[in-house]
């Protein structure tokens, strides 16, 4: 499987780029972002998507495109509405997660347009560059289709979780069969990379870490392996704390991305020596004005790494404040570090 991850892991290439690298940082996104109205209406138009995709790869010798989409278009798919109100971030329709809803099935025609953008983005970048697609985990998709929006605690989800334990596991067991088949369709549009982004697993009470945060990643990653899906898959199980070494030893992904708020000596030390390193740079860092700060903190991360497979990245997404500069000079930083 995956002759570049045999290559990563016998330390013959060091990969870089950037999770949420087409967003809102570089100025070009806001023309096409404002093509459209509706965030939704941007992630389901194919030539946008194929614009937003192609557009870091304009300013950055970057090692994979993300394609441009957005975890939320799963609950769309499903028939919740999804709206994205300017400056407030997501707001989901609130729906009643009973027998109705458990019959729903996911509509993956809506997605046709992401099929045909993701054969024209693998026409127009080197065969030498991943194309990474993407799916929220169970349960950060789950947090966001009971909250209804984002939240700093998801209290709400999180009793509805105390007082319907049940139908909470029912609701994980069917996203995470929907997972599989976004991620399966995004595979066979032409897809080279997974990544399932678990944003909020650290809001998974303890009790519940493992039914919540490992078995969902582990049971899609395991089903893609039967539908024969073989490219790499990361998983992001963002600040899980002591839980991301049980992660990397039990979820069955290939890569696995380390928050900015990790020690990432001691996660080197202790994660699954079979799985591969991504990111730790804390992404704020990309805002800041003094270069010997920012250079201080990429040798630090490139000499913990030296001799490991890790993918350079940031440990979360890139804020809309983050400057183009700064990032072209890490890159110039990795590319010259030897
Ligand atoms: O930015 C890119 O490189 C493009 C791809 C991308 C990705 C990987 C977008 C576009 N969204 C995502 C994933 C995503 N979406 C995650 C997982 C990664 C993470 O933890 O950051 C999450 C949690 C979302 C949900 C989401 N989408 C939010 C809420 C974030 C929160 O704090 O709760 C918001 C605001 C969005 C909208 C969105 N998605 C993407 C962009 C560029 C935007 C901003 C929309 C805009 O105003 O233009």
């Amino acid at each position: 499987m995956i002759s570049k991850l045999v290559k990563l892991r016998n330390n013959q290439i060091k990969p870089k780029w950037f999770l949420r690298q087409a967003g809102r940082h570089i100025p070009e996104y806001h023309e096409i972002r404002n093509r459209h109205e509706n965030f939704l209406d941007f992630c389901l138009d194919e030539t946008s998507i194929v614009d937003a995709t192609l557009l870091p790869l304009k300013f950055y010798k970057i090692d994979a495109a993300i394609l441009f989409s957005d975890i939320l278009l799963l609950p769309h798919c499903l028939g919740q509405k999804v709206t994205f109100k300017k400056n407030l971030g997501p707001s989901l329709e609130e729906i009643e997660i009973n027998e109705e809803f458990f019959k729903r099935k996911l509509s993956l025609d809506t997605l046709l347009p992401i099929k045909k953008a993701i054969y024209k983005i693998k026409k127009k970048i080197s065969p030498l560059k991943e194309l990474i697609g993407f799916c929220g985990a169970p349960w950060t998709l789950a947090c966001y289709m009971i909250e209804g929006a984002s939240s700093k605690d998801y209290t709400k989800t999180r009793k509805f979780l105390w007082n319907n334990e049940k139908t909470y596991f029912k609701l994980i067991n069917k996203l995470t069969n929907h997972c599989v088949e976004l991620l399966e369709y995004q595979y066979l549009a032409g897809a080279t990379v997974l990544m399932i982004f678990d944003s909020w697993s650290n809001m998974i009470p303890d009790k519940y870490w493992v039914n919540f945060g490992i078995e969902p990643t582990k049971l899609i990653v395991d089903r893609l392996r039967e539908k024969n899906v073989k490219c790499p898959i990361i998983g992001l199980p963002f600040k899980s704390g002591e839980m991301l070494i049980q992660y990397s030893y039990e979820s069955s992904v290939d890569i696995v991305s380390i928050d900015w708020k990790t020690n990432l000596n001691w996660a080197l030390k202790n994660i699954n020596k079979n799985v591969v390193s991504q990111g730790n740079l804390d992404p704020v860092l990309l805002c800041c004005s003094n270069l010997s700060v920012i250079k201080d903190e990429v040798y630090r991360i490139l000499n913990l790494t030296k001799d490991k497979c890790h993918i350079f990245n940031v440990g979360h997404g890139l804020t809309p404040d983050a400057q183009i500069k700064n990032v072209q000079y890490i890159i110039k930083l990795i590319d010259n570090y030897s």
